[in-house]
């Protein structure tokens, strides 16, 4: 793993730890923090679900297994500062983790269905969004914060949307939120709060700091303020995708050479196509796309490509069934904060 930062924990794995499966292998996945990670008992741990509901409720993960039936959905989560490190290029990004490629990660999930608990709970009419908190406490908010979030009613009242306690099959690992966290396929990671103890019902987005003031799209002139409500509320995923292997920077011999990667869109869009290019961008060839594990889920990809003798930059575009295209350039969607580079990949290579 290559640590961004022991405290709180921020680490992504090499390329090629994301390129033999479309499931991640636990140890491989992407760690993202904003405190420490809290110790949760998980015998005394209760979620309470409440606010704009009927029936506010206060269940244990015995409750949940009992009363609910079990889901489970495979899902990429992809972080909004996945590929941060290209647009840190361009112009310097103070205090954010330059994250390459692989702070994104496939997982099936086991738990129950957000929508069968607000169900149970009874979503009274005034109801338009669904907030979660976490046990985990930032100092990266003034004052400090428990990490939470919201989605759209509309969103958390689909089938996909988990209250999970199990990836890959094997018991939520702490760092990854145990004993309970949200998954929330299609949008941004930070919506997937982990270690949730309470979900609240509101007739507003969350005011956490994590989603009034953060992961918001600023311009690129815009100075950085923690004031709620600046810039754009990041949500669904935008089409992106990147390189697996070779790694960036290998020496391979001259001739055909093979090439993989993951191309992935958020919401219900899936990716339907994804381009790579070794001269520029003047010709491309269309890579082949491995089947999707589910609408939720990434699209690993491979090509054959002619690489010369020497330096060569290898270029790879996604498309979504929207038929939204990757935009060129890191400088076309710089942003102060560093979210959301979705501009072609590129892999140097050299020839031999
Ligand atoms: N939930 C809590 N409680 N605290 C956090 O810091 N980080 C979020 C989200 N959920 C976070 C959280 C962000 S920004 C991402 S990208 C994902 O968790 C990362 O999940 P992972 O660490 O399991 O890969
Ligand atoms: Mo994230």
């Amino acid at each position: 793993m290559t640590v961004h930062e022991v405290e709180p924990f921020n680490a992504e794995p090499p390329r090629s730890a994301l390129a033999t499966s479309e499931l991640t292998p636990v140890d491989a996945f992407y760690s993202r923090n904003h405190g420490p990670v809290p110790d949760v008992d998980a015998r005394t741990w209760r979620l309470r679900v409440d606010g704009l509901v009927s029936t506010p409720l206060s269940l244990s993960l015995d409750d949940l297994r009992d009363r609910f039936a079990e889901r489970t959905e495979t899902a990429t989560l992809q972080c909004a500062g996945n590929r941060r490190e290209g647009l840190a290029a361009v112009r310097d990004i103070p205090g954010e983790a330059p994250w390459g490629p692989t702070a994104t990660a496939t997982a099936s999930w086991t738990g129950v269905a957000l929508a069968d608990v607000l169900a149970a709970a009874g979503v009274q009419d005034a109801a338009t969004d669904v907030e979660f908190l976490g046990a985990d406490v930032s100092d990266q908010a003034d004052p400090p914060q428990e990490f939470g979030g919201s989605v759209p009613l509309r969103k958390a009242g689909m089938p996909e949307v988990l209250l999970a306690w199990a990836m890959n099959g094997e018991a939520l690992p702490a760092v990854h939120g145990a004993p309970l966290r949200v998954v929330v396929p299609g949008y941004i990671g930070a919506r997937s709060v982990k270690w949730v103890h309470r979900v609240r019902v509101t007739d507003a987005p969350s005011s956490n700091f994590f989603q009034a003031s953060t992961y918001r799209l600023l311009p690129p002139d815009a100075e950085v303020t923690a004031t709620p409500g600046e810039g754009v509320e990041l949500g669904l995923v935008a089409v992106n995708s990147d390189f697996l292997a070779p790694d960036d920077g290998s020496e391979v011999p001259a001739g055909p050479t093979r090439v993989s990667g993951y191309a992935f869109a958020g919401g219900d869009r899936t990716v339907v196509r994804v381009d790579v290019s070794a001269d520029g961008g003047a010709t491309w060839t269309q890579a082949d796309l491995a089947e999707q594990a589910s609408t939720w889920a990434w699209r690993h990809w491979h090509a054959s490509v002619e690489v010369p003798q020497g330096d060569v930059e290898l270029l790879a575009r996604a498309w979504d069934s929207s038929a939204a295209l990757q935009p060129e350039r890191p400088e076309q969607v710089w942003n102060p904060k560093g979210y959301v580079n979705n501009s072609w990949a590129r892999l140097r290579l050299h020839g031999v």
